[in-house]
């Protein structure tokens, strides 16, 4: 059994700045649930494209506004407070946040906890032990 407090991460490693994003890791791949969690602030006013072609993830939305558009069909999804999307296909996509969005994150596989996406939008696979 642990208990997490988003106070036991801030300001730490695991505090993640993505520029467009800040993502405080609270539950990584140590922890060896088999996903990781992830409480991830959206600013307002950013478009980030994401495609997660290593993970699959669920995002609910816990506050704010936005919508995330799928690329392979072009399709624009509105997110708003209590809505969650899950990345079911890996689907490559663009998140826009009208306001801030406080998102609840869940990957599978767990992510190491520093990760940021690189030029494609993407988590490299973590195949350390
Ligand atoms: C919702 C989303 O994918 N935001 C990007 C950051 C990522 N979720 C993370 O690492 O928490």
């Amino acid at each position: 059994m642990k208990v997490v407090s988003l106070e036991d991460v801030l300001g730490t490693e695991h505090e993640v700045d993505g520029g467009n994003w800040i993502s405080r890791r609270l539950i990584m791949k140590k922890d060896n649930m088999g996903y990781s969690v992830n409480d991830t602030i959206i600013k307002a006013g950013t478009e980030t494209h994401i495609w997660y072609q290593n993970h699959l993830e669920s995002v609910y939305c816990i506050e704010g506004e936005g919508e995330v558009v799928t690329l392979s069909d072009n399709k624009v999804w509105p997110i708003k407070t209590n809505q969650l999307y899950a990345l079911d296909k890996n689907d490559e996509h663009l998140l826009r946040a009208k306001t801030d969005m406080r998102m609840v994150c869940v990957f599978n596989p767990a992510l190491s906890g520093l990760e940021v996406h690189d030029e494609n939008g993407v988590y490299p696979v973590d195949d350390s032990k």
